[in-house]
């Protein structure tokens, strides 16, 4: 899909965003749109919260609104997760960094806020932003506060009490901000300073998101102290007519093996990667480069598409994400928010909004292009029951139940083969547009090989799945792999929900003419990994019928191509502790 119908499909959809129209482009709103009228003075009680899709293994917090993850950091043997709250309401608004703990990235416990408005330099909001661990073990937020004149200015926070093994309170000292917007930069555009790094200079380093006219830009500031900061006479990257850089995320990762490294490292043996948060589209993208730290450039490789076609970490619902290093496990782990695609005013009446994503594992593809993500390790311990298929044949218009588990609260791999490409149905070059080729032939449209896959959160006739499937194509030179995660029929329900076909193309090698899956399905979330982390889709999805258990799983096969289930495994998940 071009930019245009990308945002027009946004628009029809997504109620959360309103548009306007600039010089012929219509943009949708920068932020969540704030809503006064449904904002509630008094807290939602747990016994209106609506549990139908609330998530059992996915973080939310027990009501209201949720956004970004912030700061994640890893301190004395605790994960920490802060995000984006608003205690008063189940829609964006009165924004503090709300907080919780965990011993297994699985498992939370909630504290109290840990910021929330009550300087003047933070008064109207206290923004993204990231944690850093500095020498000697002191952790330091930088976070984007919203001053009296609406400015947007970088401010930071220290932990009360470094014994304190929860770090439950934290100081924002006096000598806020550290840094303000000066002439050049548009101060209602500033934001989400990055966790920083420290080079051989001795200078630390973070970038803020940013844009000038219609060039996103991610400026760079250098501090000695840590307080005080000055802006890079050029930026680290900027990026022509993509719009405001929220969120942006700069990290190294070892050009070999699954290794995560600490944020300041850098040489021959890394890559470095760089995400932006596209404000226009509410989609992200990153690139794979190098960083030139003597400069404090960073270009992306020639393989990266440096724009609103560029790499996704996710193709679904995922956005604002962050990373941060787990030295206990040597992993680069990430977070991203997963939003409702219903509307504002049916989270009202359920009470919470927003969820994120399963924590991630993310390293470099060994083709170095792109990442590779998989659900964090510790995910596993949820398993419970198992059912298992092998060497299933699945001959066209066929599905076949996997029986026995929890379907609306699972986990599924699978691996399918298939023994030709012959029937492989030729690829139209004008398809640039995944989603847009998802939604002309979704699942139901016969193929060649393929659609073939997963029929999720299904009702026992049919009447509401979430299906996630591969297509494969026939092109000039090549074969193209398509994975779906369609929400089109993910519910009866008619109004006010966003259901997208959302698509990515993957650059996979199918020589051993088989492609692995993995779906992880929590009541209102299906949330794939194709081709052993090449590709992720996260959908939200709202089933009337396809709810508890009442909710089937299908493998099945619309292709003229027979395809076989090599090996299944599915599991019932239990609940986490969440919160
Ligand atoms: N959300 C925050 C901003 C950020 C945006 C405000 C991204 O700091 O740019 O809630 O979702």
């Amino acid at each position: 899909m071009n930019f245009f119908s990308k945002i027009l499909s946004l628009l029809l959809g997504f109620a959360l965003f309103s548009p306007f129209i600039n010089n012929g482009v219509v943009f949708v709103h920068a932020l969540p749109k704030f809503y006064p009228e449904l904002q509630s003075l008094n807290r939602a009680d747990d016994a209106v919260i609506k549990p139908l899709h609330r998530t059992r293994f996915h973080f939310q917090p027990r009501r209201h609104w949720i956004n970004d993850p912030n700061g994640p950091m890893y301190f004395n043997g605790i994960y920490h997760l802060f995000y984006q709250y608003n205690p008063k309401g189940a829609i964006w608004g009165n924004i503090v960094w709300a907080h919780s703990v965990s011993r297994d990235l699985v498992n939370w416990k909630a504290l109290k806020h840990a910021i929330y408005p009550s300087k003047p330099f933070d008064i109207n909001g206290c923004w993204s932003g990231s944690a850093t661990v500095l020498p000697g073990n002191k952790p330091v937020i930088l976070y984007t506060g919203i001053d009296p004149q609406n400015r947007q200015v970088q401010n930071y926070a220290i932990p009360a009490n470094l014994s304190d093994p929860y770090l439950t309170d934290w100081i924002k000292p006096d000598d806020n901000p550290i840094v303000d917007p000066d002439s050049g930069v548009n101060a209602s555009a500033f934001r989400d300073p990055t966790t920083a790094w420290l080079s051989d200079s001795g200078h630390w380093k973070t970038i803020i998101g940013s844009k000038r006219r219609k060039r996103g830009v991610a400026y760079l500031y250098r501090s000695r102290d840590f307080v005080k900061w000055t802006k890079a006479k050029h930026p680290l990257h900027s990026a022509p007519n993509t719009g405001m850089w929220e969120c942006p995320d700069f990290f190294p990762v070892p050009l070999s093996g699954n290794q995560g490294l600490d944020v300041s490292v850098t040489g021959n043996l890394v890559k470095h990667v760089l995400k932006v948060s596209l404000d226009v589209t509410r989609y992200e993208y990153y690139t794979v480069g190098k960083y030139y730290h003597e400069r404090d450039r960073y270009v992306p490789d020639n393989t990266s598409v440096d724009g609103w076609n560029g790499l996704r970490y996710d193709y679904g619902n995922f956005y604002a994400s962050k990373t941060f290093y787990d030295p206990a496990k040597k992993r680069r782990v990430l977070w991203g928010w997963a939003n409702e695609s219903d509307s504002a005013v049916d989270d009202v009446s359920k009470g919470w909004a927003g969820i994120q994503a399963i924590p991630r594992t993310v390293w470099l593809d060994p083709n170095r292009k792109q990442l590779l993500q998989w659900p964090v390790e510790e995910l596993n311990r949820l398993r419970g029951k198992q059912v298992k298929l092998s060497h299933q044949k699945l001959y066209k218009e066929q599905h076949v139940e996997v029986k026995g588990i929890t379907a609306a609260q699972a986990d599924v791999e699978v691996t399918f083969s298939f023994s030709s490409l012959d029937k492989a149905e030729p690829f139209d070059p004008s398809w640039v547009d995944a989603q847009a080729v998802c939604g002309k032939l979704g699942s139901k449209v016969q193929g060649g090989v393929g659609p073939f896959g997963l029929l999720t959160l299904a009702s026992e006739n049919l009447e509401e799945f979430t299906p996630v499937f591969f297509r494969i194509f026939k092109a000039h030179h090549n074969h193209v792999v398509l994975l779906c995660s369609d929400a089109s029929s993910s519910s009866l329900k008619k109004e006010g929900l966003y259901k997208p076909s959302f698509a990515g193309f993957v650059d996979i090698d199918l020589s051993s003419k088989k492609l692995p899956l993995r779906t992880l399905i929590d009541h209102s979330v299906v949330e794939s990994f194709g081709g052993g982390g090449k590709i992720c889709i996260t959908s939200r999805v709202y089933p009337t019928k396809a709810v508890f258990g009442d909710a089937h799983l299908y493998v099945f096969n619309n292709g003229t191509e027979a395809i076989t289930v090599d090996y299944l495994s599915a599991w019932s998940m239990t609940s986490a502790t969440v919160n």
